[in-house]
């Protein structure tokens, strides 16, 4: 069945629902920090969102860090996960004062790794529901 657009709209203001853009609405954005006392880290370690929520990660220190959802760039592979289907992203290389941010449009479970610091246990989880 179609639906006339205008008609469309007039049933959703009708039930007092303002009428919606086509495109998405925008998501919330959460902010992750790269610590670096006493040891490298995420920080939060992990965090929940939903789809169209953006992750901005920020390096305010002077140690070199990444964001790497990438399991051929992992140690251990473990350490990483993508939902089916979805791209490695990577930051590459943030130095001081850098950011990087992503906006997740798949559901899943998200793992990801400094690259330089895997080792040490800097990993993060991004949660998408
Ligand atoms: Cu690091």
């Amino acid at each position: 069945m179609k639906i006339h657009r205008r008609a469309f709209t007039e049933m959703v203001a009708s039930l007092g629902v303002v009428a919606a853009t086509p495109a998405l609405a925008a998501g919330k954005t959460v902010e992750v920090t790269m610590k670096n006392n006493p040891k490298a880290i995420f920080q939060p370690a992990t965090v929940n969102i939903a789809v169209g929520d953006t992750v901005t990660w920020t390096n305010p220190g002077i140690i070199t860090h990444s964001v790497t959802f990438d399991p051929a760039q992992a140690v251990t592979a473990a350490n990483v996960a993508l939902p089916a289907g979805v791209a490695p992203i990577d930051s590459g290389t943030m130095e001081q004062d850098a950011t990087f941010s992503h906006t997740f449009t798949v559901k899943g479970t998200y793992k990801y790794i400094c690259k330089m610091h895997e080792a040490m246990g800097m990993v993060g989880t991004v949660i998408v529901a």
